[in-house]
């Protein structure tokens, strides 16, 4: 298979777009997807500053690594969640990145600022490690933007994440979950705008990119990923994708072109009904937010929100 666009030898085909890329060209194609996802849904302004949310797997380091080569200014921030030797290498596959690239990661513990870490907080709170979690990630994302001055959080959610998600959403109907399915939720009350920009990306594509750019990531899955739903809906999308190549791109865009606003007119009169947590200052529609009732329930403590606490800054400098 030869490049569509040089004529020489392809080192991946991408079937959705049918054609062969060489190296050069598929790296191309990657950034140029980034632009056109960050214009299409307005993730970047000019000047803004973006906080990358790192775990130290593929999809991550690569949207760090696109974020920072297109030219944003583009600190990573990576959440030790105790989970065993999984939390370890993932640590230090973020940070060898940002030493690599001599970029600025700012790192936070779970234990060593809130005093529980997801394995036996999730225990304790009687939640499933992966929703104490998300919720984990979530608030500490929002703080440290907050703490820090950034106006955007970016995360590596690929296609095949979205897909997947709206499939699971979907098939249960989750009306409030799909209206708020969206490349870009927008700032509000303080907190950064949240952003996607590999939506036009896949998880494969992901790889290739990583591999192609010399960036070590996690290969491993997090052990607490098993039974996960979302591996299910990802399989299943795939043997859909396999037999007709384009769908999940369909199925996903055709559902922000043409569905979700449907979804989003309800959603609006709940958004009004959000005021800020009593005890972290987060917008919730309970006195105080799931998050820090986790913390509470984990540690017996409450979370708080004013403390100031410091950070934990890698070693590399910010890009200039
Ligand atoms: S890290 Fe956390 Fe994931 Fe592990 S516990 Fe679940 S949510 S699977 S992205
Ligand atoms: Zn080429
Ligand atoms: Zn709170």
């Amino acid at each position: 298979m030869k490049c569509r666009v040089c004529r020489q030898p392809a080192v991946i085909d991408v079937r959705r777009h049918n054609a062969g890329f060489c190296a050069e060209h598929f790296l191309r194609l990657c950034r140029d997807q980034v632009t056109r996802a960050i214009e299409e849904f307005s993730m970047i302004g000019p000047g803004e500053r973006v906080l990358v949310a790192v775990s130290g797997g593929k999809d991550s380091l690569a949207a760090w690594d696109l974020l920072t080569s297109l030219g944003y200014e583009a600190d990573g921030l990576y959440v030790g969640l105790g989970i065993g030797a999984y939390s370890d290498v993932s640590g230090d596959h973020a940070r060898q990145f940002a030493a690599s690239r001599d970029l600025r990661l700012i790192e936070v513990d779970l234990r060593d600022r809130y005093g529980f870490d997801i394995p036996t907080g999730a225990r304790a709170a009687r939640r499933v490690p992966c929703s104490a979690c998300g919720l984990s990630k979530r608030h500490v994302f929002d703080r440290i933007a907050v703490e820090g001055g950034y106006d955007v959080v970016a995360t590596g959610h690929n296609l095949d994440d979205e897909a997947a998600v709206l499939f699971g959403n979907v098939l249960r109907w989750q009306v409030d979950y799909l209206a708020r399915q969206l490349p870009v939720l927008p700032e509000r009350d303080g907190f950064p705008r949240k952003v996607k920009p590999l939506v036009r990306l896949t998880e494969r594509e992901m790889a290739a990119y990583c591999v192609l750019r010399g960036i070590d990531y996690i290969v491993e899955e997090c052990p607490m990923s098993a039974g996960n739903k979302h591996l299910g809906y990802k399989e299943a999308l795939n043997a859909i994708e396999q037999q007709s190549p384009g769908s999940k791109h369909d199925f996903y865009f055709g559902f922000l072109a043409r569905a979700s606003e449907r979804f989003r007119a309800g959603n609006e009169a709940d958004q009004a009904a959000l005021r800020p947590c009593a005890s972290c200052g987060a917008p919730t529609v309970t006195e105080v937010c799931a998050f820090c009732r986790l913390v509470e329930r984990a540690t017996g403590e409450r979370a708080g929100g004013a403390v100031p606490v410091e950070l934990n800054v890698g070693s590399g400098a910010r890009p200039s």
